[in-house]
């Protein structure tokens, strides 16, 4: 790595991120149900149709994966709660095993001088609420709430950090407008109604743990900037088009209190009754927005395909094994971007940003350089951000650990830690030994 702590603001805080149903294994401590495990049995959902009932055994294993990120030298571990696993019929009555195996490890962040940053929501949405709709049904904003408030009842005096959401995009467009995620609708009305209950949500959420005492509140959304595949008016309205839908589709109403006028073009006609009356709630004052960015997009007009209209087309930059273009400039647009249209002097966190890399273990050692130089040149990139005014705080590498990658199974690898999926053995990457090297240097 080129950088050292000495390059980023005093008070810059980095860590590593994962979550709960990719890492924890949710066939232990009585977990409840989610949409994934059922999505997963799904013919062609999920590669190979892998789940999450073992993934990488971190219900038994935090303890090592605390060290892990202790050696390393990250200042904060961002994990999330599974709502399943302490709630398992979505409202009533927690899983108190579910509670305790959290209550263990936030104690054990503190232990290891770790801030733990929490995410109240990454997905795993328990069947019993899916069964009445998830995401489409209105009342989920109270039943979001609810799980907020049981959470922070008992584990809010020692976080330091609340998230409400993960990508609402991928809750909303990824999972019920293109079917990629759980539970896989593709259908406008579906994904126009989750738009708005998962905003509606967050607002619920974030103004219930206020009132509870909470601070350091905030939501983490995802970032795919578009970009014209050449500059016909066709294609320049299509990357507009694409933006309306994706990297604008949550800050608009977080932070300006309406929707995209593009957006609108699709939305619209779909989205709940009284709608309109719904974005004081949304807006609810928040302490930092999440930013994260894995890649940019590059779209041309689609006439043929259902609104927006868009198809990807193949960028020219070395992709990993997603597939995504390396673009670590596109991560100092959108920082600049976001405080100059949006978040203004609002701190922001890169809560995830990595890649995936077709790693193997040789001789007890993974050679993945290529994600090294990924994670330094996008941090070279948030220095130049940060210089040219973007008030950013911390950066968060997605993941600490190889993990479930939803629709991917175990497939692709994004972690600075390799797993092996038959022994659940760890194996610290070079990737996490030249983190580990630049962020305990003395400066
Ligand atoms: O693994 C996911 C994570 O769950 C959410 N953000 C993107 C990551 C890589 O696809």
């Amino acid at each position: 790595m080129k950088f050292t702590r000495a390059d980023f603001p005093a008070k810059f805080v980095f860590g590593a991120a994962t979550s709960a149903y990719q890492i924890e294994g949710h066939s232990f401590g009585r977990a409840g149900s989610t949409h994934w495990d059922t999505f997963a049995t799904g013919p062609g959902n999920v590669v190979r149709a892998e789940n999450g009932a073992i993934a990488c055994d971190h219900y038994h294993r935090w303890e090592d994966d605390l060290d892990l990120l202790k050696a390393a030298g990250f200042d904060s571990y961002r994990f999330s709660t599974s709502w399943a696993r302490i709630l398992p019929d979505g409202v009533g009555t927690p899983n108190e095993a579910g509670l305790d195996f959290y209550d263990r490890l936030v104690d054990g962040c503190l232990e290891r001088g770790l801030r733990p940053a929490l995410t109240l929501y990454h997905w795993e949405l328990p069947s019993a609420l899916a069964d009445q709709g998830g995401w489409v049904n209105a009342d989920i904003p109270n039943w979001f709430a609810e799980f907020a408030q049981v959470v922070a009842k008992r584990l809010g005096d020692r976080v330091w950090s609340i998230g409400t959401i993960n990508e609402p995009w991928c809750v909303s467009i990824l999972s019920h407008l293109m079917g990629h995620h759980a539970p896989g609708l593709r259908d406008l009305r579906a994904a126009a109604r989750a738009t708005h209950h998962v905003l509606k949500s967050h607002g619920r959420a974030v103004a219930a743990l206020r009132a509870m005492g909470q601070d350091n509140l905030g939501i983490s959304c995802n970032f795919e900037p578009a970009q014209p595949a050449t500059d016909t008016p066709e294609n320049i309205a299509a990357a507009a088009r694409a933006n309306a839908i994706y990297s604008d589709l949550f800050v608009t109403p977080l932070f300006h209190g309406h929707y995209p006028k593009l957006a609108m073009e699709g939305l619209g006609p779909h989205l709940p009754d009284g709608w309109e009356n719904d974005f004081d709630e949304i807006r609810t004052p928040i302490d930092w927005l999440g930013v994260q960015y894995y890649t940019r997009a590059i779209v041309a007009d689609a006439p043929d395909v259902p609104w927006p209209s868009v198809a990807p087309v193949e960028g020219p930059l070395p992709k990993t094994q997603m597939d995504w273009e390396i673009y670590p400039d596109g991560l100092y647009d959108l920082l600049t971007w976001l405080a100059r249209e949006h978040s203004g002097a609002l701190p922001l966190y890169v809560t995830e940003n990595g890649m995936a890399n077709d790693d193997e273990v040789l001789n007890r050692a993974v050679n993945d350089h290529v994600r090294a130089d990924y994670i330094d040149a996008h941090l070279a990139a948030a220095r130049r951000a940060i210089a040219d005014g973007a008030p950013l705080a911390g950066y968060f590498a997605w993941s600490l650990l190889d993990n479930y990658e939803w629709a991917f199974g175990y497939e692709k690898r994004f972690g600075l830690v390799h797993v092996d999926f038959e022994t659940l053995q760890r194996t610290p990457k070079a990737s996490y030994h030249a983190l580990a090297a630049a962020l305990t240097a003395e400066t």
